[in-house]
């Protein structure tokens, strides 16, 4: 069995865990903030990758939401970055919309990315080169679109705030329309998908964009910070995913014009990595 298809089978059993477990009541935490929550079952659905990872392949760095691999500094050899549950708070309120996210890099190198939807039991997958997929299905190459006729998904906290309303609400405006799904590895899987065209948002940490970076890249997505660089798996950053035509337009004509503040923002906000 190759990495990546261990990295599918252990998602699949994680996720199979996360369903037995969905009618026993949760412990619920919170973390940085009383709408920030921690549960369980992320905490045991990491452990349980962990684990698996480590017995399979003890040489391979893993960094996880909850806790595993923070000290990490260096990409060499296999790196796995995984969020055991990427939309907690939907995992906490609706028991729906979530998902098991997984990216592997090697040498730094993009490698392979999982989306795992629990519920609905879609496996979105890649190997870098390869073409993405749900399930079997071999997703097409992205159309090219522009803002005037695409669907945005954006969490429309980032529209309550006057310095990031400022930049963002033109692009809701000029959009056909917007949408909010709670898990950031699931809007990576639906613009690959193509059911959204583009998801913005300023702030996501490794784990919750590497699986679906990779996703997203094998068909065709541009997939950078919103000044327009690359991400790396190591570094929390801003993200603008869209296909390359939306990803110029929004970029260049929207995001542009805000590049000083959004530079500053990012001074402030990823200032220690
Ligand atoms: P999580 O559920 O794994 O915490 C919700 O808009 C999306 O943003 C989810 O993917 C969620 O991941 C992530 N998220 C939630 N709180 C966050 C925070 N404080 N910083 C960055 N990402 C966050
Ligand atoms: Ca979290
Ligand atoms: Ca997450
Ligand atoms: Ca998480």
């Amino acid at each position: 069995m190759s990495i990546y298809e261990f990295a599918m089978s252990i998602a699949r059993l994680a996720g199979e865990k996360i369903r037995e477990q969905l009618s026993h009541e949760l412990v619920i935490e919170t973390k940085s903030n009383p709408n920030d929550l921690v549960t369980n079952m992320d905490k045991a659905t990491e452990a349980f990758l962990v684990a698996e990872i480590t017995k399979h392949y003890p040489d391979h760095q893993i960094i996880g939401e909850e806790g595993h691999g923070k000290t990490i500094t260096s990409t060499d050899g296999y790196l796995w970055v995984i969020d055991p549950i990427d939309g907690t708070l939907n995992f906490v309120h609706q028991q729906q919309n979530f998902a098991i996210s997984i990216g592997i890099f090697h040498n730094g190198e993009k490698y392979a990315g999982i989306v795992y939807d629990v519920i609905d039991d879609k496996m979105y997958h890649a190997q870098a080169g390869q073409g993405a997929y749900l399930n079997d299905r071999p997703l097409p190459m992205l159309k090219e679109t522009q803002l005037a006729t695409s669907i945005i998904s954006m969490n429309p906290n980032w529209l309550t705030k006057d310095y990031t309303y400022e930049m963002y609400a033109p692009i809701i405006r000029t959009a056909r329309s917007a949408r909010s799904y709670g898990s950031a590895a699931l809007d990576f899987a639906y613009v690959a998908l193509g059911i959204i065209d583009s998801y913005i948002t300023l702030r996501l940490h490794p784990w919750d964009f590497s699986g679906g970076m990779i996703i997203a890249e094998e068909v065709g997505a541009v997939v950078t910070n919103q000044l327009g660089d690359k991400l790396d798996p190591l570094h929390s950053n801003s993200i603008l995913v869209a296909n390359s035509s939306l990803h110029k337009e929004i970029l260049e004509q929207y995001l542009e014009p805000h590049h000083t503040a959004l530079e500053s923002i990012h001074k402030g906000t990823f200032s220690n990595r």
